[in-house]
């Protein structure tokens, strides 16, 4: 069978990362990246890139036309800080794109779908450490498309046969490109910052606990989710790694950079994180498709401060 693979929203913190994954690992695949807008270097020379408005159906149809796609991984989002501050439109835009893919795949049942939901749909209400079924009470817009576009995606499974899988993303801390508009972009920015200049203001209480994960766990997790064999029910799996409050990873940074110090100057995000749980539990993934991470809070500081050193030095 042909493996003609595409990604939407390329160009962001995971899509670009994952379309140079795949590419890796299924050499053999045509890769596919797109995006509103253009990608990194390394992106755009790796991949076929092709602009591409996903809000728009029949740009999307020709893309799937034009290279024959039968697997799509919807990256293309708007996250929870940005969100908030415009919440309409963040609504129609997370949900069109879902909503755009999946009434095509209604009729193009050879497509295999990858949609992300998050941490975000839990709200207040879900107790600190969440389980798979738990209440999902979210109070961000984010989350409430989160959870929207789950009840979606499982309606499209049971009445029209969609094979289309979800993981919950937990904050995701990478090096290669820049995360955007997000509650746990501190755990990103903190590293860029303690290079540059040792010390960091963050927007976040010290003791605010939240799930997180490095980017190469993530990228392991989306790809293997997508290789199981076809689910028989919709589940959006929680997957887990590892939970830190800002005061723990400036301690972890510390271990490498003795001298790195951080202050507190809580922000509306705030407002945001205290609505997630602080931990999740993933058992129903670790025992469905052998969901593993990797990466603790020490070996992923070990990763961020060695590879973005090279990044920043170059
Ligand atoms: C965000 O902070 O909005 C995202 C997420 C947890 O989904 N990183």
């Amino acid at each position: 069978m042909n493996n003609n693979i595409l990604i939407i929203g390329a160009s962001g913190q995971i899509g670009t990362e994952l379309a140079l994954y795949l590419r890796k690992r299924y050499p053999e695949a045509q890769i596919v990246a797109s995006d509103i807008k253009e990608g990194i270097p390394e992106l755009v020379e790796n991949t076929t890139f092709e602009l591409l408005d996903a809000t728009d159906t029949d740009q999307v149809l020709n893309i799937l036309k034009k290279y024959n796609i039968n697997t799509v991984y919807i990256m293309a989002a708007m996250l929870s800080a940005v969100a908030e501050k415009v919440p309409m439109k963040a609504w129609d835009l997370n949900m069109t794109i879902l909503l755009n893919i999946l009434n095509i795949a209604k009729t193009h049942s050879d497509l295999k779908l990858f949609w992300p939901s998050s941490i975000a749909v839990f709200g207040k209400t879900t107790p600190k450490n969440a389980k798979q079924y738990t209440i999902t009470e979210p109070n961000t817009v984010y989350g409430i498309s989160k959870l929207s576009g789950e009840r979606w995606c499982e309606y499209f499974k049971n009445n029209y046969n969609v094979d289309i899988r979800t993981i919950r993303y937990p904050g995701i801390i990478s090096w290669k490109v820049a995360a955007g508009g997000g509650t746990t972009d501190y755990a990103v920015d903190i590293f860029y910052k303690a290079l540059e200049q040792n010390n960091y203001e963050c927007f976040l209480r010290k003791d605010s606990k939240l799930p997180m994960m490095y980017m190469d766990d993530a990228l392991k997790a989306t790809t293997d989710i997508m290789a199981h064999k076809e689910f028989k029910n919709y589940i959006p799996y929680n997957v887990a790694a590892m939970s830190f409050t800002p005061e723990d990873l400036a301690h972890a940074i510390r271990k490498e950079r003795p001298d790195f110090s951080i202050s507190y100057a809580p922000d509306s995000r705030q407002q945001i994180a205290d609505t997630w749980p602080a931990s999740f539990d993933d058992d129903y993934a670790r025992q469905d498709w052998n969901w593993n991470h990797q990466f603790d809070i020490d070996s992923m500081t070990k990763e961020m401060l060695f590879h973005l050193n090279k990044k920043m030095t170059i």
